[in-house]
């Protein structure tokens, strides 16, 4: 376990590998995808961004306190998910949002890096894999 600093460029570079993202786009997508139809439910969908905790630490959004606003946050996070509004998410509607989310994530946090905990429970944060793929490549280049 250790920490390494990521910024925008880290998670830029995470999304321009397409070996890294597009592995962690699947692995999380098939881990998402409980009952195995191929889609995210909204159920499913919902307890990704529960798992993710992209609305709270990651997100840098303080998750709302009433239930009826976090349904109506988790309805809108599901809304912008399903591109073709058909009531799933698929494996491209869920690539495609990823990649949204991600480099909105990096224009963020621009060039101030933050710290990453690569801690083993976080396994299906993409900013952990991230992190991970910076912290190979400065093992790289520092044997
Ligand atoms: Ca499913
Ligand atoms: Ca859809």
């Amino acid at each position: 376990m250790g920490v390494v600093l990521i910024d925008g460029n880290t998670v830029r570079d995470f999304v321009a590998s397409e070996d890294h993202f597009n592995r962690s786009v699947e692995e999380t997508f098939a881990l998402l995808d409980v009952d195995k139809d191929g889609v995210l439910s909204r159920s499913e969908l919902r307890r990704a961004f529960e798992n993710l905790r992209l609305l709270d630490a990651d997100f840098g959004v303080d998750t709302p306190t009433k239930p009826d606003e976090v349904t109506k946050l988790h309805n809108s996070i599901f809304d912008k998910f399903d591109g073709d509004h058909n009531g799933t998410v698929d494996l491209e509607e869920y690539r495609s949002e990823v990649r949204t989310i991600l480099l909105a994530i990096a224009d963020g946090l621009g060039s101030s890096p933050i710290q990453m905990a690569l801690e083993d429970h976080d396994h299906q944060s993409f900013l952990r894999r991230a992190a991970e793929l910076e912290a190979s490549k400065l093992a790289n280049v520092n044997p």
